[in-house]
């Protein structure tokens, strides 16, 4: 809270993250908002109920549609992502199908990138094909193949950037400018990223996704989604997508949890990207690993376009070892402190095989299409102690290959 709940631009991030839209005045001066566990709202008479239903007048009538938790969810979600609106989802798939099918009719297209978390391609490729929309795998991690593509049929440019799970980069900033040459809306899943590493309508998107389930709870105990972007645009989402046509609303519990999760979200975020540079450095001087994806790194390909678009490389480091996925299993399976798990952005490290887990969606040739390799392993790396987490992989690799797997430079 603060004394007004209005906060100005000039106020930091963690400020603005704990305050923003809550008067403690208005709540008997409660430090912490009430969560309004209600479904509905009762109206003081018919003509009012009317009215609030017609838009005519402001009020909360049902909460699939509004509710003051997860309002106030919404309006710090905006202010951190550094627009107008938001709209929060039962999930982060969610959220997505919300926005697409309020944006898609048949005979539109969308273009996106070939490498997409495992259930948005699926989303993409079943269910919208189904229904008559087009979807064009482009690789926009170079804007020009997106000019080759685009075309008055585009509706939508959508892709993830870091992009699960193998950290392509795509220049917001670059496809942006080129899909708004013919209208079409950007779509940016920030869900990697979060507000505090980037924030994509600052450099030109339409419209942020979010799986909240990630770092914006950042405990693993909910699941959630979000939607940010013009009033206008929030508006359409809301009323058209996420009431009439996925009905996926986040609880008030959930929304609390997120309102709790978001105040730490700066230092949580700041704890990941240090650990996880120093994972990232681990790995790329380990023996035994051939590859380490990790857009912090000055040898990671897409380095500059990254360090042009975020101000850290955030918690996400995925990595192919010698002896490909046979190898990868038994590191896995030596691991004690970090879990095997799919989900990411909790305190727990977490490690996972996106092409029999998260990625599993894709067929083996779209595995290979779309450069998520067989023995890729991806770690997202929590807040425990850095070399806590270290000593855990030193010991499994240990394990996976005998002592001569010890990582010499880091010692
Ligand atoms: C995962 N990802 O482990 P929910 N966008 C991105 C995501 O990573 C995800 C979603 C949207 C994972 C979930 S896999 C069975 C577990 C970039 C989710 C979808 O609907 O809140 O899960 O968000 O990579």
């Amino acid at each position: 809270m603060s004394k007004s709940g209005k906060l100005s631009k000039a106020a930091g991030f963690a400020t603005r993250a704990i305050h923003q839209g809550h008067r403690a005045a208005d709540h008997h001066g409660a430090l912490n908002p009430p969560v309004y566990m209600s479904s509905t709202f009762a109206f003081e008479t018919a003509e009012d109920g009317g009215d609030i239903f017609a838009g005519e007048k402001e009020g909360y009538f049902y909460s699939r549609i509004s509710n003051p938790t997860l309002a106030l969810l919404e309006t710090r979600l905006a202010d951190l992502e550094g627009s107008e609106a938001a709209v929060s989802a039962s999930s982060g798939m969610g959220a997505i199908c919300s926005t697409i099918w309020t944006l898609v009719a048949p005979g539109d297209e969308i273009i996106t990138d070939g490498t997409l978390y495992g259930c948005t391609f699926s989303f993409f490729r079943e269910s919208l094909r189904k229904f008559g929309i087009t979807i064009t795998h482009v690789d926009l991690t170079e804007p020009s193949n997106l000019v080759a593509a685009i075309s008055d049929k585009t509706k939508v440019v959508y892709f993830e950037t870091p992009a699960n799970p193998n950290m392509r980069i795509v220049d917001i900033e670059e496809i942006s400018k080129i899909a708004h040459t013919v209208d079409a809306t950007v779509v940016v899943d920030n869900t990697y990223s979060t507000p505090y590493l980037q924030q994509p309508l600052s450099l030109g998107a339409d419209l942020v996704v979010h799986s909240a389930t990630k770092y914006l709870g950042g405990h693993g105990d909910l699941v959630a989604g979000a939607v940010v972007g013009s009033a206008d645009m929030i508006e359409q989402i809301r009323l058209v997508g996420l009431k009439d046509m996925t009905g996926a609303v986040l609880s008030a519990q959930d929304a609390n949890l997120i309102l709790r999760g978001i105040k730490t979200l700066e230092l949580r975020m700041e704890r990941h990207c240090d650990s996880a540079e120093k994972v990232a450095a681990y790995l790329v001087n380990h023996p035994r690993v051939t590859k380490v994806y990790y857009p912090g790194l000055e040898s990671f390909p897409q380095h500059a376009v990254a360090k042009k678009q975020m101000t850290r490389f955030g918690g996400m480091v995925p990595f192919e070892i010698e002896g490909g996925i046979l190898a990868a299993k038994k590191l896995l399976n030596a691991l004690d402190l970090i879990t095997i798990a799919v989900s990411l952005g909790d305190a727990e490290t977490l490690i996972q095989h996106p092409a029999s887990m998260t990625h599993s969606t894709y067929s083996p040739e779209e595995l290979a299409k779309y450069h998520i390799s067989e023995g890729l392993v991806r770690l997202s790396v929590g807040l425990e102690q850095a070399d806590d987490i270290l000593a855990d992989l030193d010991h499994a690799f240990e394990a996976a290959y005998g002592t001569h797997a010890r990582n010499v430079a880091a010692e």
